[in-house]
């Protein structure tokens, strides 16, 4: 046998964020490129939605009304999956059955008024008006005692369970560090405590100098195809320079965090002609006092369209019970992202 190939042979690939493993199979993805754009009449919704739950006036399901705000909009989720006022407790049986009380508060954002835009369709100035929301809500959240991680993320279109095409997020904020960011946590910490670096800026040192997963460069942010992706364009923006908080960022940086998610959700938009479904979300250092010099500010964008509009990637079979495993190689995804930049 021949060496090995990342083009041509079944192989493993390490998270080096997360300390998994995926298996990346680039022969089946020899046979010609099926990616094609699908007559999808493009939705058309109103400014307004007098239904919305989200538009500005409307009433919510608690019985509270919107105000008539212009910018953005933040109110506590009225179905929160977490709760302030949880008493204290935990419940044992044996070693094995466990289970402990979790406090926390959940929040909605409105990006906009407007109904019919996404946070695509917004100029980069509204974009970085949400960014200021981010940041804020961080620093409110975040300095609750109770309060040790902060989860600000976007779910966006209906195949990602959103319940409204009206542009939010969500902020899940809480007493413990959710499972994703502590694998990474316990990444970076290792990491720097072994060579006093950040990982993630090693990591993109080496990707600027490789550039075959870069997807877009702005002054102060990357957006690549990581070098382990699992989703088919999964991409992470990460911070040229190294910090762990939103709160860290320059006015220079925050524009600059707007501009460049403005300018990779454009080209998501393009590659099959539709409203690009996703998951998002910011990962930082979590609340919870310490200073964590490990962690490096990110943003992670995970959308589940594979060839089309209407073909996903499902995490099924063998990704339940074994590895993930992906088709087409980050590489390739990276160049065809790459080749629909304005
Ligand atoms: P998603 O579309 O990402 O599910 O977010 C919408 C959230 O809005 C959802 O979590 C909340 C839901 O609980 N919601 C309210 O808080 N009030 C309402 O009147 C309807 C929906
Ligand atoms: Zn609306």
């Amino acid at each position: 046998m021949n060496t090995l190939d990342l083009t041509e042979h079944p192989h493993r690939r390490f998270n080096a964020l997360n300390g998994e493993w995926l298996l990346v199979s680039p022969h089946r993805s020899k046979r010609p490129w099926q990616g094609q754009q699908e007559d999808i009449a493009k939705e058309e919704r109103p400014q307004y939605d007098p239904k919305c739950y989200l538009c500005p006036g409307n009433v919510r399901a608690n019985g509270e009304f919107n105000p008539s705000y212009t910018q953005t909009f933040v109110f506590e989720n009225d179905f929160g999956a977490l709760q302030a006022n949880v008493p204290e407790g935990s419940f044992t049986k044996g070693n094995l059955l466990r289970a402990e009380a979790e406090r926390g508060i959940c929040r909605v954002i409105c990006f906009s008024p407007r109904h019919d835009l996404t946070l695509t369709d917004m100029e980069a100035s509204e974009i970085r008006r949400v960014v200021d929301v981010w940041q804020q809500q961080y620093q409110e959240l975040g300095a609750l005692n109770y309060i040790n991680y902060v989860q600000i993320f976007e779910n966006k279109g209906a195949v990602m369970g959103s319940s409204n095409p009206h542009p939010h997020g969500q902020i899940w904020a809480q007493s413990t560090i959710p499972v994703e960011p502590a694998k990474e946590s316990v990444q970076q910490l290792s990491y720097f405590q072994e060579h006093g670096r950040s990982l993630l800026a090693d990591y993109l040192e080496l990707e600027l100098k490789e550039k075959q997963r870069i997807v877009v460069e702005t002054e102060a942010f990357v957006a690549l195809v990581p070098f382990w992706a699992v989703w088919p364009f999964e991409t992470i923006i990460i911070s040229k320079r190294h910090f762990g908080d939103i709160l860290q960022m320059s006015e220079v940086e925050k524009t600059d965090f707007a501009i460049i998610i403005k300018e990779l959700s454009t080209v998501y938009d393009k590659l099959f002609g539709v409203s690009f479904p996703y998951s998002a979300g910011l990962h930082q250092r979590p609340t919870d006092g310490q200073a964590h010099p490990e962690w490096h500010f990110h943003m992670h964008f995970y959308p589940p369209l594979l060839r089309s509009a209407t073909v996903k990637k499902f995490m099924v079979g063998y990704e339940m019970l074994g590895d993930p495993q992906r088709d087409i190689t980050p590489e390739w995804a990276a160049e065809r992202l790459r080749s629909l930049r304005g």
